[in-house]
């Protein structure tokens, strides 16, 4: 009997009808499995749009009682499991899984699961990248917004899969053949109770993966297990990759020159060995490698290039929502900058704690404008600074501010849902500012 045909007599609950929540709901209808779902907001386009393709589906307002009749939960990562509720579920016996846990539990294919505080999304695409152009069918799913068990619809080689700790409290039979956490520095702390909750939930990657990478300057990121495999930036030892004679190297072995990475930062060179330990197990030759980097060109929204704005670089990193994410771009971008480094920053803080953040802000920022719910507590890190009551309004301060060969920096350090529905939304606003300001 297959695992699937095991809930055929199971009473599903689906809580959360977001992109992961619908995508349990379809894909449980597919094997005639009907569960009922419950969410917060009645309103919400998920709620409805499960009462237009699925009348039968049963919808309810989030309720204990009626939580407490199923016998399986599969929640959604925005949902806590500390959330009182669900404790009582789970002292009742009630099994709770997320939609991550379901697809380990069904996909036979390789897996190679990616988490960390930064760097996810890049690596989880360069990963895929670099398989498919050695010739296998990889395709890739999870935080990065393509929700996993819609990767089970067609056949595929390896499952590429990027996940946060939300979608990791919640998963343990992942048993990836690579697993890697790639750093980590606090972020989410409006979810845990201490850096030691949110690094628990992600060193639940390596659960019975075969090969656990971590990053060897980032001692939380190690695995308690045996079989390992280290990146960074030093010459490696014979298991391990790293950088020797300014060539990416697996062990002895040179696979090519550094200056083949198009990506620009040391954190990204950091991803790219990371994506290298991650796909030994598979045969992707040095070639490859070389090739698939010449070409990797990065992704929207990180340490991305404004196009348009003279001899003014403008580049949107909006995408940076931690302080790891900012001080890897301030340290990437400061080479690169032949003027001043002005740095808009600001947003929701998550409850950080900004103080990692001034030691870069101090030695690699000439002009530091904030905005947003907590720009002021990034203010408090440096003497001077600007405040900005809004994205608008700190663009146009950093155009009065810039002359030939400055660069003007979004990076800001936060999340950006006190202003903005998105990081996207966010970082394609300051494009359209930066290249209205220069009439493009
Ligand atoms: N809801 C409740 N009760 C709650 C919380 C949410 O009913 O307590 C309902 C909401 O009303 C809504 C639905 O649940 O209808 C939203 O569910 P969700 O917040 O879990 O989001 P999804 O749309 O299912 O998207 C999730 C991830 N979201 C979060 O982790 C918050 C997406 O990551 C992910 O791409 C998607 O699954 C597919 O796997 C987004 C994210 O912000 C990009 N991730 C965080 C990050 O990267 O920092 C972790
Ligand atoms: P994630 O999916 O983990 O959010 P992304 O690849 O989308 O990661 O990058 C998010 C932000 O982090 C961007 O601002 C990017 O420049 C920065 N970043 C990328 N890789 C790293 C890294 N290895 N260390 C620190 N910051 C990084």
């Amino acid at each position: 009997m297959s695992y699937i045909d095991t809930l055929a007599n199971k009473k599903i609950a689906i809580l959360g009808l977001g992109v992961s929540g619908l995508s349990c709901v379809s894909f449980l209808t597919k094997f005639r499995i009907v569960p009922f779902v419950m969410d917060n907001n009645l309103d919400s386009k998920g709620v409805k749009h499960v009462k237009l393709k699925w009348p039968k589906i049963a919808v309810y307002q989030m309720d204990d009682q009626m939580m407490f009749t199923a016998d399986m939960l599969i929640i959604s990562p925005g949902i806590a499991l500390s959330t009182p509720a669900l404790v009582e579920a789970k002292k009742r016996g009630i099994e709770i899984i997320g939609d991550v846990e379901l697809f380990a539990r069904i996909n036979q294919k390789p897996v190679i699961a990616i988490t960390g505080s930064n760097g996810k999304t890049t690596v989880t695409q360069l990963v895929t990248q670099l398989l498919n152009d050695a010739g296998y069918h990889a395709v890739y799913g999870g935080n990065i917004g393509v929700p996993v068990l819609d990767l089970l619809a067609k056949p595929f080689d390896v499952a590429v899969l990027e996940l946060s700790s939300f979608q990791l409290e919640t998963t343990d039979s992942l048993q990836a053949k690579t697993a890697t956490i790639l750093n980590l520095v606090e972020d989410h702390m409006d979810r845990y109770d201490s850096f030691d909750g949110y690094v628990d939930a992600k060193q639940k990657i390596y659960a019975d993966c075969e090969t656990a990478v971590y990053n060897r300057l980032d001692a939380r990121t190690k695995p308690l297990q045996e079989v390992v495999c280290s990146f960074g930036l030093d010459a490696p030892a014979k298991i391990d990759v790293g950088i020797k004679d300014s060539h990416f190297s697996d062990g002895d072995k040179k696979l090519c020159p550094l200056d083949s990475l198009e990506l620009v930062g040391q954190h990204n060179v950091l991803n790219a060995l990371a994506a290298i330990a991650l796909v030994k197990p598979f045969k992707v030759d040095a070639s490859v490698i070389e090739q698939t980097f010449k070409q990797f060109n990065g992704l929207p929204h990180r340490c991305e290039r404004v196009t348009g704005t003279g001899k003014v670089q403008w580049i949107n990193d909006s995408k940076a929502t931690n302080v790891g994410a900012t001080v890897a771009a301030l340290q990437g971008i400061k080479p690169l900058c032949k003027g001043h480094l002005i740095l808009i920053a600001g947003g929701v803080g998550k409850d950080a704690d900004f103080m990692p953040l001034q030691q870069a802000l101090n030695e690699h920022v000439d002009h530091l404008i904030t905005f947003g719910q907590d720009g002021d507590q990034i203010a408090k890190l440096v003497g001077q600074s600007q405040s900005a009551t809004s994205l608008d309004d700190a663009v146009n301060k950093a155009h009065k501010l810039a002359i030939d060969d400055d660069c003007v920096l979004l990076s800001p350090a936060c999340a950006s849902f006190d202003m903005f529905a998105s990081f996207e939304a966010r970082g394609t606003r300051f494009i359209a500012l930066a290249q209205e300001a220069y009439h493009v």
